[in-house]
């Protein structure tokens, strides 16, 4: 099983859209291990961000994470990152397809409403970067038999 980080974007909170994206996941089979509100501080935020300091939208992006309060998750499955990602549609809300997070809910590429880690590196350090590990649940979903094979 693998774990990736999920962050509801401040425009997805605002929205009011925290409860169908969790539904996508919840409805895919992926189990939530960790789940939480709060508001990124720059601190936070720069750190992680890092692989994008000096990009000219590093400043916009900081300013923006930090802007309102954000749902932080961790979603377990079988080859999650990945699927969270293919869930999550193009990073460019414009260009994503019809019936992904961004592709249904945004237009703009700043306002893509959802941060999905992209490999197992990143994922393990987004991760421990909101988490600590006893906030992060080991539980077996009555559902499991009947999705995994
Ligand atoms: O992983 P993902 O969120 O799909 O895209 P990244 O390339 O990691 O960029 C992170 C974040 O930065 C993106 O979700 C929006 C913002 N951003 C931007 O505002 N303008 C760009 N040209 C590229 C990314
Ligand atoms: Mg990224």
């Amino acid at each position: 099983m693998e774990r990736t980080l999920i962050i509801i974007k401040p425009e997805g909170v605002q929205r009011g859209l925290i409860g169908q994206i969790l539904a996508r996941f919840e409805q895919r089979g992926l189990k939530l291990v960790g789940l939480k509100m709060l508001q990124m501080s720059p601190a936070l935020a720069e750190e992680h961000y890092a692989v994008h300091k000096g990009k000219p939208f590093y400043t916009g992006l900081v300013k923006h994470i930090t802007s309102g309060p954000v749902v932080v998750g961790v979603v377990e499955g079988r080859g999650a990152i990945k699927m969270v990602r293919t869930m999550m549609g193009a990073t460019n809300a414009a260009e994503a397809a019809p019936g992904t997070i961004r592709g249904d809910f945004a237009l703009e590429i700043g306002y893509n409403i959802i941060h999905g880690s992209d490999g197992p590196e990143t994922a393990a350090r987004e991760i421990s970067l909101f988490f600590k590990p006893e906030e992060l649940l080991d539980y077996r979903l009555a559902s499991e038999s009947w999705l995994y094979e």
